[in-house]
């Protein structure tokens, strides 16, 4: 009886461990109830201690995402597929494995990527592809436009700032947002390559809706990979260097990479809320407590272009050498 308890204390003790590491989960609904002043603390925590936390109940419908799951998976099976199978992360880790390697591929991902702007040409083959990826963006990038009114809230900014600092720069710099489609394919060796390798996001809110089944995200949080663990219908919110920036440090923003697996071809499709690439960053004014401050002004096309050549670096030296310029 007694060595029956104690092991049932560990295991309700090793199932807490569990729990408290795993990002957390807001209920997004309860902002407009009773509940808002708890659900923004909540949001508050996520951002402060996490950098990345999933929310439910975000308003975008399930209807919505299941015809975006189905256009993505379709899209890819007709028109990247093969064009995967003879890219080169395929072509080189055959190489590696013909030649018996077991040294890693650290400049590689194991990814398949296209992205959606509001100006580049869409692939056009797949049926409802357009129509129901257009749909997704507008409602996601007013869920963009929500959170990042609650972020001004929680740090004590003016209602509208991040939106403002971000669209910096005249009427028609407007902030830029993206959508970043994804496939990682099933690896025959996942010990000798990513999925994508460890990185902070260079820009403002990132809102993802990743694979329902196949994980493989994984956050660091005080020295230990998380997974993000999938979640049905969820969508994951990160925030980038930029919020890190403006919020002066209190919103870091956090290395997160993907593991490349044997089997599943995990989907995850990424949308970025960023700065207007002539905005001017800066901490704001309101948050810099000493007049040292540690965070750079710049304009984001400069940070934009260090980024380019250091994203898989810490981003320490990028702020530093933006400072520079
Ligand atoms: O695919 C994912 O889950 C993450 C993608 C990501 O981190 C990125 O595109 O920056
Ligand atoms: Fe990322």
């Amino acid at each position: 009886m007694h060595t029956l308890s104690l092991s049932h204390l560990l295991f309700c003790f090793v199932l807490f461990l569990l729990q408290i590491m795993e990002i957390p989960v807001i209920d997004f609904s309860k902002l407009n109830g009773e509940e808002r002043a708890k659900t923004l603390a909540e949001i508050a925590v996520a951002c402060e201690d996490w950098g990345f936390f999933q929310l439910v109940n975000h308003g975008i419908t399930e209807e919505v995402l299941e015809r975006v799951k189905k256009v993505c998976s379709e899209h890819y099976e007709l028109e990247r597929e093969d064009d995967f199978n003879n890219s080169k992360p395929v072509k080189t880790l055959n190489d590696l494995v013909e030649k018996n390697s077991a040294e890693k591929l650290e400049s590689l991902d194991w990814e398949d990527v296209f992205l959606l702007t509001d100006d580049n040409e869409w692939p056009s083959k797949t049926p409802g592809f357009k129509e129901t990826m257009a749909k997704y963006r507008s409602e996601l990038k007013k869920l963009a436009s929500k959170l990042m009114e609650i972020m001004d809230e929680n740090l004590g900014l003016p209602k509208g700032y991040i939106n403002k600092a971000f669209n910096g720069g005249g009427a028609a710099e407007n902030a830029f947002f993206g959508t970043k489609v994804s496939h990682y394919p099933p690896c025959p060796h996942p010990e000798l390559v990513n999925g994508l390798r460890a990185h902070t996001d260079a820009g403002g809110v990132i809102l993802l809706f990743q694979d329902d089944e196949v994980g493989g995200l994984q956050v660091l949080k005080d020295g230990q990979w998380i997974e993000v663990q999938p979640l049905a219908n969820a969508i994951v919110i990160n925030t980038g260097d930029q919020i890190e920036v403006v919020s002066h440090g209190k919103y870091k923003s956090v290395l997160h990479r993907v593991k490349a697996t044997v089997d599943g071809n995990r989907r995850s499709i990424a949308s970025f809320y960023n700065p207007s690439l002539k905005a001017t960053i800066a901490p704001a004014l309101h948050l810099i407590q000493n007049i040292n401050q540690a965070y750079p002004k710049f304009v984001f096309e400069d940070y934009m272009s260090v980024y380019a050549d250091q994203k898989f670096l810490p981003k320490e030296a990028r702020f530093q050498a933006v400072k520079a310029t």
